[in-house]
């Protein structure tokens, strides 16, 4: 039996002039037939992978999973089940594995129930409501599938075509794009349910791969494997170039990220100028967090340039020092950035959060800066030394922590040992001309003022 289904038409979108694109139905991976059911794959003990979390699990743009059966065929549901979140679990791991590649985090967001289960609808066709991808889509309208912010996944039990989706020739970068809203329908049948199918399918769901995409094979997928959304297909069957060569890329989206999915596309590259997927409603970027910050400390009176290092900063709109807003906020990639640090009036150490449309950054011990007073120098001894300098002088004072520097006259002093908060020993480096000199000590809440008792006395 042949695995070419006839030609479909999607449902049309009523609220979007986009024009509406169709192809034929997905040929079946290396491996798979149409005809040949796949076996039910029991979760997996220790990988099994989890969906994420998404709020009530109803709420806003999901994808929405069904398995639909003929009134004349067996009920598999239950038996499938396990597999069905299993392959669904996979699909979401395939998308969060490809963020990753470029520095960010996204998870598909799914219908699920009270316990973050995914939601999987036992759906019963009319005996002809599995014969065509159109009969599967009029049915399930008529059951009540019309939720205007919804990706409609069904697992049909058939062995008609592969599997067949919806989506929009729609390029245009706005979050207005077609393929960002709307209904739109995806049908897997049973010879390739698999993480791989549901992946393809839903990102055609999802708008990828636009025709005028740098790779495009000319039939909304791509010629640069390996990659899920890459296949010799109709009507061009163009000869594909391998340009990820690792056989887990099979398993990734968007080799080299320049065609349909990349959470960081280079500033003027076609990503960042037209549709990109990772930008969908139905994916939920990761939370930002915090690694490192450099300097970790500085002055009440704010003003230092700090950087920041951790994850997913990308479309960064603040960052606060408890809770005050940091400014010059530049994102420098996505997991970095500058921020200039605000004044504070007390000392002490304070959380730095980032927030993104992601969520704000938890507070955690490497997400500490701390604003320092200004160092002052109240003692020292001995008070006085030799013009060749080399004399060992400990100094007592306040805010000593994190001291770099200790001056005498403007020239630096070596072996600068901070022994606590207000004490530290320096060597004097050697003068000419014999006097009292100013000695200063600069540290992260500034620099000491002059004084009678910061002076240190050359003795000829
Ligand atoms: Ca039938
Ligand atoms: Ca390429
Ligand atoms: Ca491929
Ligand atoms: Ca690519
Ligand atoms: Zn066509
Ligand atoms: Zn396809």
């Amino acid at each position: 039996m042949s695995a070419q289904a006839p030609e479909v038409s999607l449902p049309q979108a009523a609220t979007s002039a986009a024009p509406a694109m169709h192809h034929g139905a997905d040929v079946p991976p290396p491996g798979m037939s149409v005809d040949d059911d796949v076996e039910p794959e029991a979760l997996r003990s220790g990988d099994s992978p989890a969906i994420a979390c998404a709020g009530d699990g109803e709420s806003g743009p999901r994808v929405e999973v069904l398995y639909a059966r003929a009134s004349n065929v067996p009920d598999r549901y239950s038996s499938y089940l396990a597999s069905f979140r299993t392959w669904v679990g996979d699909a979401d791991s395939y998308f969060s594995a490809s963020a990753a590649e470029t520095g960010g985090s996204r998870r598909l967001r799914f219908v699920h129930n009270a316990s973050c289960a995914l939601v999987v609808h036992n759906v019963v066709l009319s005996p002809t409501g599995d014969d065509s991808f159109d009969n599967t889509v009029t049915e399930l309208q008529a059951a009540g599938y019309t939720r205007d912010d919804r990706r409609y996944m069904t697992f049909v039990d058939a062995n008609i075509l592969c599997g067949l989706s919806g989506f929009w020739a729609d390029d245009q970068p706005s979050l207005e794009n077609a393929n960002n809203h709307g209904t739109l329908y995806g049908r897997l049948d049973a010879g390739c349910w698999s993480g791989h199918a549901f992946a393809h399918e839903l990102t055609h769901m999802l708008g990828g791969v636009q025709l005028s995409a740098p790779n495009s094979s000319g039939g909304s997928h791509c010629t640069d494997e390996n990659d899920i959304m890459c296949y010799p297909d109709a009507p061009n069957y163009p000869t594909m170039q391998t340009e990820c060569a690792n056989a887990a890329n099979e398993y990734r989206l968007d080799c080299n990220h320049d065609d349909y999915f990349s959470t960081a596309p280079a500033a003027g590259s076609y990503l960042a100028t037209h549709w990109n997927v990772a930008n969908s409603a139905f994916l939920m970027a990761g939370s930002p967090a915090l690694t490192a910050l450099a300097p970790t400390s500085g002055p009440l009176a704010g003003g230092t340039v700090v950087t920041v290092t951790g994850v997913n900063f990308t479309g960064a709109t603040k960052v606060t020092f408890n809770g005050a807003a940091g400014t010059s906020l530049k994102v420098v990639s996505p997991t970095t950035l500058k921020v200039t640090a605000p004044a504070r009036s007390a000392a002490g150490v304070v959380n730095v959060q980032v927030t993104t449309s992601g969520g704000t950054s938890p507070a955690n011990s490497a997400a500490k800066y701390s604003y320092a007073g200004a160092p002052s120098v109240s003692s020292m001894r001995p008070t006085s030394g030799r013009l060749a300098g080399g004399t060992v002088v400990t100094i007592t004072g306040v805010n000593f922590t994190g001291a770099t520097r200790v001056t005498f006259n403007g020239v630096a002093g070596t072996a600068l040992t901070v022994v606590s908060a207000t004490t530290l020993k320096v060597t004097t480096p050697a003068r000419t001309t014999a006097g009292a000199v100013n000695v200063q000590v600069t540290a992260p809440g500034g620099r000491s003022a002059t004084g009678n008792t910061a002076k240190y006395t050359y003795k000829a």
